[in-house]
C-alpha cells in the first residue's frame, strides 16, 4: 500500500494523489458511498462503478451483528461476499456503538453494548474491532475509537481523546492482516489544543493513514474547519487523511481546500432514499408541487444517468405513487453529482485551477446550512 502526491494546491491546502490498495488504485481526494451492511442501498455494484464510485465504506458494528464476520469470511470475505471487487473501507464501530447502539456501559477495557436490532449483549474491544476488520478483509481497516458527543466539556473530551489514544495503540498492537492499512482517529471535540495533541501522539505511532474523526456531530461548520485548519500542519504530508462522515458538498469542497484526501457520508443515499437531491444551485425537495410539470432534469449541468434520462416531474411522481425506482434514481444521482464535485476538484488541483473551481462552486450552490 502507497500514497503518492501528484500535485499540490499553492493557494490552499488541496492535494491530488493516488493511493495503491490490494483491490486497485484510488484518484484522491475520493468520496466514498456508505455500504453499511455489504451494500449501497438501493444499488447495485455495477451501477457503482459505472457512477464512478472508486471504493465503498463498510461497518464493522453492523457486519458484527448480522451476519457476523465469521460467515462473511467463509464468503471469501467482503469484497467477493457482496462482489465488489474495488477497495473497501470499513469502520471500527467505534462510532456506530455510540449512536446506535443501547445500554452502553464504557470502560477502558472497551464498550459493552445491547445490539439496536434485539437486546443482545456484547462487549467490543479495540482488539474485536481489529479482529472483525481483518475477517472482513478490507483494504483500510480504522482504529476503535470514543466519539464524544457535541458539545462536551473540555474534561469530557480529554477523556474521549486520551481513551482514544489508549485504544489506538492497542488497535496497533493487535493488527496484524498483511496488505490492510490502520488508520488512526483523531478526536479532541473542538479544542485545538486536544486535537493537537491527538494529532502528535498518534503521528508518533507511524499510522498508514490518518483519520479526523468527532465532527461533523452537530457543530458549526466554521468550528470544523477551524479544526481542519489547525491539523492541516500536524498531518505527515505523504499519507492520506480521511475526514470521518463528511458529505454535505459546501464540506466536501471545504475539506479539500484543507487537504483532506478521503471522504465518507451517508448524506446522497439518505436523503436520496427520502426525496431530496443535490444540485449545482442547491438542494431540491423531489415531493415539491412546483415540480409536478417542471420537465427539466434534476439538474441542467449534470450527466448523470436519470438527468439524461428522466424529468423532475416523472421523478415526483415516481415518489408520490411511493414507487421504489424513485429512491433508486435518486440516490443514483445524488452519488453521482458528490463523486463527479470530488473528482471536478481532483481535476482543478492537478490543473492548478483549484482556487477557481472552489469559488465557482460556492457562487452557483445555494448553502442552506445550519
Ligand atoms: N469515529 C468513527 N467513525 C465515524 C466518526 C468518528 O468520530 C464520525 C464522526 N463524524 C463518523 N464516522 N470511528
Ligand atoms: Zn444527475
Amino acid at each position: 500500500m502507497s500514497f503518492r502526491l501528484l500535485a499540490e494546491c499553492p493557494v490552499t491546502g488541496a492535494r491530488a494523489g493516488e493511493y495503491s490498495t490490494p483491490h486497485g488504485t484510488l484518484r484522491t481526494p475520493v468520496f466514498m458511498p456508505v455500504g453499511t451492511q455489504a451494500t449501497v442501498k438501493a444499488m447495485a455494484p455495477f451501477e457503482l462503478e459505472q457512477m464512478g464510485a472508486q471504493i465503498l465504506l463498510g461497518n464493522t458494528y453492523h457486519l458484527f451483528l448480522r451476519p457476523g464476520e465469521d460467515l462473511v469470511e467463509r464468503a471469501g470475505g467482503l469484497h467477493r461476499f457482496m462482489d465488489w471487487p474495488h477497495p473497501i473501507l470499513t469502520d471500527s464501530g467505534g462510532f456506530q456503538v455510540f449512536s446506535l447502539a443501547e445500554l452502553r456501559t464504557l470502560s477502558d477495557e472497551g464498550v459493552v453494548f445491547r445490539s439496536h436490532r434485539d437486546g443482545s449483549r456484547h462487549l467490543m474491544t479495540p482488539e474485536r474491532s481489529v479482529k472483525i476488520q481483518e475477517k472482513l478483509g478490507s483494504d483500510i481497516a480504522m482504529c476503535f475509537d470514543e466519539c464524544v458527543p457535541y458539545p462536551s466539556t473540555p474534561e469530557a473530551s480529554r477523556e474521549g481523546m486520551e481513551r482514544t489514544l489508549r485504544w489506538a495503540v492497542r488497535c496497533r498492537e493487535a493488527h496484524a492482516r498483511p496488505g490492510q492499512d490502520l488508520f488512526g482517529i483523531v478526536q479532541g471535540s473542538v479544542y485545538e489544543d486536544q486535537r493537537v495533541l491527538c494529532a502528535r501522539e498518534l503521528v508518533r505511532l507511524d499510522f498508514p493513514g490518518y483519520a479526523i474523526g468527532g465532527l461533523s456531530v452537530g457543530e458549526s461548520h466554521g468550528e470544523m474547519y477551524r479544526i481542519l485548519d489547525c491539523l492541516a500542519p500536524e498531518m505527515p504530508r505523504t499519507k492520506p487523511r480521511y475526514l470521518m462522515g463528511v458529505g454535505h458538498p459546501a464540506n466536501l469542497v471545504e475539506g479539500i481546500a484543507r487537504g483532506v484526501d478521503l471522504f465518507d457520508c451517508v448524506l446522497p443515499t439518505r436523503n436520496g432514499r427520502n426525496g431530496t437531491v443535490f444540485t449545482s444551485t442547491g438542494r431540491l425537495n423531489v415531493k415539491n408541487q412546483a415540480l409536478a410539470e417542471d420537465f427539466r432534469p434534476l439538474d441542467e449541468t449534470c450527466d448523470c444517468y436519470v438527468c439524461r434520462h428522466y424529468t423532475r416531474a416523472y421523478l415526483r411522481h415516481l415518489y408520490k405513487a411511493g414507487e421504489i425506482l424513485a429512491a433508486r434514481l435518486c440516490t443514483w444521482h445524488n452519488l453521482h453529482f458528490l463523486l463527479s464535485l470530488v473528482e471536478g476538484a481532483r481535476n482543478a488541483i492537478l490543473e492548478g485551477t483549484f482556487p477557481a473551481y472552489r469559488e465557482a462552486f460556492h457562487a452557483r450552490f445555494d448553502d442552506v446550512r445550519e
